[in-house]
């Protein structure tokens, strides 16, 4: 058994050559970006991109504070504790390649559930230039359908009767804003780095929503004192299990309890709209844009979509990770199609050889054998990703007047997988905060196909439109009848 080194500062001149730890002086870091949301995307993505700066650039006036808001990420907060705010970045390329990179870019870190009022404090002060976020998907409570801030969620509705014990992070920005201005003091730069159309737009709208109805004198120094660049973030980062965190151990004896494992490809590509200087994050690959949109839309509609179809139609097939599915000539060529027949002629604005080029390479790394990517991360909360990944497509081709055959069938495809078994009769769980909702619905579809799609808070009024709802029973009834593989092949051929 090869002799490992538990991960802390301490340690880290222990670790043999071939892992790639911080040259900096952590000491000399001064924080100015304070991050909500220490997820593993978080960690292989922004922090990776942070970590290189400083490493490489010695720009050491750009560390991270790291937060979290929700009991749920107490474990971060201990590990990180233990380990000197050190974690592993273990990426992985198609061909083999494996790298193991120590990330020293976290210098501090704060837990909201422990004392929320220390998070705020640290959010309002001046050092602190860039509040960035990755709260996922449904972080943000928004409406699937309109896409508008929902006032009305029970989290909100708490936040705005205990104002200084929040839970949202709308609840914290609203209070850091205010001490900032109570105090003078210069605004910031708010940044979202969420899979989500427009991101920053939409936090702004939320805030703003938020705090009109919470603090409707601070609105007016919120928008002359903050900026909300848009964001498109793309790194595959899957969910660390007991395999990498062994594999790490034999491979370069670090012993980290929750290390990140992630694809090699990355791009962050952001609007250049800063209050205050930027981090140079454009030495270390970063693309800085006046309009993120055409981007963000390639990628929700082809990667993000992909991922989703690979994970419905894979898990009704019984297989348990994207590369399975992506290996699957019939998943493939259903994929292949929707993407070329549905997809791209509502991105027909694009250049086109960006678009093939971004396809093509999609594929090897949907293909990347080394990469654990469970379709069960894949497919969980699909009712907050389907809204943002496929619908808008779907709305496109309706509005061209194009074909949605593929489309409505990974929306049919979509209730049969809420059946909760996949084609060999084996069960497997619906991860989503509306499970309930999807289940029982899936389940009345049997009687009555359009129930699915009444789902309004997924689906808005989508089982009116004939021309889509024709093609998606066609769809359900096909697949109530055969397994996955036998509709694939008809619609392929249809
Ligand atoms: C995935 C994303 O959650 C999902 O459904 O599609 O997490 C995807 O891996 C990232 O957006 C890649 O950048």
């Amino acid at each position: 058994m090869t002799k490992t080194y538990q991960l802390n500062m301490e340690n880290l001149k222990l670790l043999p050559e071939t892992v790639l730890t911080p040259t900096f002086n952590r000491d000399l870091i001064k924080t100015s970006i304070l991050h909500i949301g220490v997820s593993n995307f978080h960690r292989s993505h922004q922090a990776y991109y942070t970590n290189e700066l400083i490493d490489k650039f010695n720009e050491l006036n750009y560390g991270i504070c790291g937060v979290d808001l929700l009991e749920t990420d107490r474990k971060i907060y201990n590990i990180l504790k233990d380990q000197d705010g050190l974690y592993t970045l273990y990426t992985k390329d198609p061909e083999g390649n494996h790298k193991a990179r120590i990330i020293g870019s976290i210098v501090e870190y704060f837990f909201g559930p422990e004392n929320p009022l220390a998070v705020i404090e640290k959010m309002a002060n001046p050092d602190i230039k860039i509040i960035s976020l990755t709260i996922a998907e449904d972080g943000y409570q928004l409406n699937e359908v309109t896409g508008a801030f929902n006032i009305n969620h029970p989290f909100i509705e708490e936040d705005i009767k205990t104002p200084f014990k929040p839970k949202t992070v709308f609840g914290y920005l609203t209070q850091a804003l205010k001490l900032r201005k109570l105090r003078n003091l210069p605004g910031c730069t708010i940044l979202s780095c969420d899979n989500i159309k427009a991101n920053g737009d939409t936090i702004k709208e939320a805030l703003f929503n938020y705090v009109s109805k919470t603090e409707p004198e601070l609105l007016d120094w919120i928008s002359k004192n903050t900026t909300f660049p848009n964001s498109m973030v793309d790194r595959i980062t899957t969910v660390t299990d007991f395999k990498d965190i062994d594999a790490l151990k034999n491979e370069f004896a670090i012993d980290d309890q929750w290390p990140v494992i992630s694809e090699s490809f990355s791009q962050w590509i952001i609007e250049d709209r800063f209050l205050q200087e930027k981090p140079a994050w454009e030495k270390v690959g970063v693309n800085f844009t006046d309009s993120i949109s055409p981007f963000e839309r390639m990628k929700l509609r082809l990667l993000n979509a992909g991922h989703s179809i690979l994970g419905i139609l894979g898990t009704i097939c019984g297989y348990k990770n994207v590369y399975e599915s992506a290996t699957d000539d019939d998943l493939m060529l259903f994929l292949t199609l929707y993407m070329n027949d549905e997809v791209l002629p509502t991105l027909s604005d694009l250049n086109t050889e960006n678009i093939k080029s971004y396809q093509h390479n999609l594929v090897t790394r949907f293909q990347n054998p080394y990469l654990n990517d469970r379709l069960s991360r894949i497919c969980s909360e699909s009712s907050s990703k389907i809204p943002l990944f496929i619908l808008p497509t779907i709305k496109d081709l309706l509005k061209q007047k194009k074909t949605i055959t593929k489309a409505a069938f990974i929306i049919a495809a979509w209730c049969r997988y809420n059946d909760g078994l996949n084609d060999s009769k084996t069960s497997y769980n619906i991860n989503d905060n509306i499970s309930g909702t999807l289940i029982r619905s899936a389940a009345l579809s049997y009687q009555n196909p359009l129930k699915f799609l009444e789902i309004e808070s997924v689906f808005g009024d989508l089982s009116k439109n004939e021309t889509f709802t024709e093609s998606y029973k066609t769809s359900l009834n096909l697949l109530r009848n055969n397994d996955i593989k036998t509709c694939i092949n008809i619609i392929c051929k249809a």
